[in-house]
């Protein structure tokens, strides 16, 4: 069975901060203007202020709901309009994004006054149902290039396929604050150490293993699934040693919390469509596409079941998707015996 594969960061890469391995990223590109270095910048700020808020949620009376429901007609937590609002005032300042989309807006925000020529898509606190108990809850963001020739950005500006960002990543606030990021080249780890305020490299060049021995999925959506799906969650229980079987099953509720345990221990996640949800529960553009992202630049897969995530279109902001994430071989079982493909 395969083993976490990252390596500590070697000696050189001691004290690197996120900001210090951001800007030595663009010396090597010729020709950058630092806009792109900026911008996530900008992102690692929202990051700290968003986790500050988090760690002293319970003493600082933000818990709880605000009594408004978001567009998806879910009950809005207080937490979740604050990082929404970090994040927007934060991405406004220094002029490189030129509009964000995030889970909690029912239309994209429009920068006029910039002239930057990236667009970012977000959910911004994700897991909310988990914030009240204490468990991991996290940011999820994509970055895209804009075309400014043609002047401003529009809500078709975002309905793009996920293969198109630039950039992708997480932020978990779990047991502690972890940064993961990719840039398409290799996916990288950084923690937030609050004594110094700083996200330190930790985790350089992160691996998900090619197959695993935990599959996360909420099981107690079974009557709902397709037939399908129901072989497939009974083949991964059967008493099989020989073939690495039965696996584990752990499920937190937060898609960044059983993400970033498959990113590092493999196995499989699901969110399938099923009778409740017939297009998936999950959002393509602000959940599905950073996570497909940061997978295959780990290795990894990220699928519908049918087809990769990466190359589903969206029709609209708020599209849902069934997404399916995790070791290439949990992945390619998945949809073998889920919907009889080998695609993609
Ligand atoms: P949220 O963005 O409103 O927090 O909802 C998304 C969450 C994911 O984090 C998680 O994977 C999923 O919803 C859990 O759904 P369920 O409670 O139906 O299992
Ligand atoms: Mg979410």
């Amino acid at each position: 069975m395969s083993t976490p594969s990252w390596s500590p960061p070697d000696v050189s890469q001691e004290g690197a901060t996120l900001e210090t391995f951001i800007l030595e990223g663009m010396f090597k590109v010729d020709g950058a203007t630092g806009a792109f270095t900026s911008l996530l910048n900008q992102l690692c700020l929202a990051a700290k202020l968003i986790t500050t808020r988090v760690r002293r949620a319970g003493l600082a009376d933000i818990l709880g709901y605000t009594g408004e429901t978001n567009v998806q007609g879910e009950r809005v937590q207080k937490l979740d309009t604050l990082a929404n609002d970090l994040l927007i005032a934060t991405l406004k300042r220094r002029g490189h994004c030129a509009a964000v989309a995030t889970e909690e807006l029912p239309e994209a925000v429009f920068f006029p006054e910039s002239k930057g020529s990236y667009l970012v898509v977000a959910d911004p606190l994700d897991g909310s149902s988990n914030i009240d108990v204490n468990i991991s809850i996290g940011t999820i963001f994509g970055i895209y290039r804009c075309d400014r020739s043609q002047g401003l950005p529009t809500t078709e500006s975002f309905l793009r396929p996920g293969s198109e960002m630039v950039a992708a990543g997480y932020v978990i606030y779990g047991s502690s604050t972890v940064l993961v990021l990719s840039t398409g080249n290799g996916v990288h780890g950084f923690t937030w150490d609050p004594s110094a305020g700083e996200f330190f490299l930790s985790h350089e060049n992160i691996r998900c293993p090619r197959r695993g021995n935990i599959y996360s999925i909420n099981e107690g959506n079974a009557q709902r699934w397709t037939d399908g799906v129901r072989s497939w969650a009974a083949h991964l229980k059967e008493s099989a040693p020989e073939q690495g079987l039965p696996y584990s099953h752990r499920y937190v509720g937060s898609l960044v919390a059983d993400a970033h345990r498959t990113l590092f221990k493999g196995g499989i996640f699901a969110y399938p469509a099923d009778l409740k949800s017939p297009k998936g529960k999950l959002r393509l553009l602000y959940e599905a596409n950073p996570m497909a992202f940061v997978f295959e630049a780990a290795g990894g897969a990220a699928t519908t079941g049918t087809e990769r995530i990466l190359d589903v279109v969206p029709t609209q902001l708020h599209a849902r998707v069934p997404l399916v994430l995790g070791s290439v071989e949990d992945v390619a079982l998945y949809q073998r015996l889920a919907h009889g493909t080998t695609a993609p």
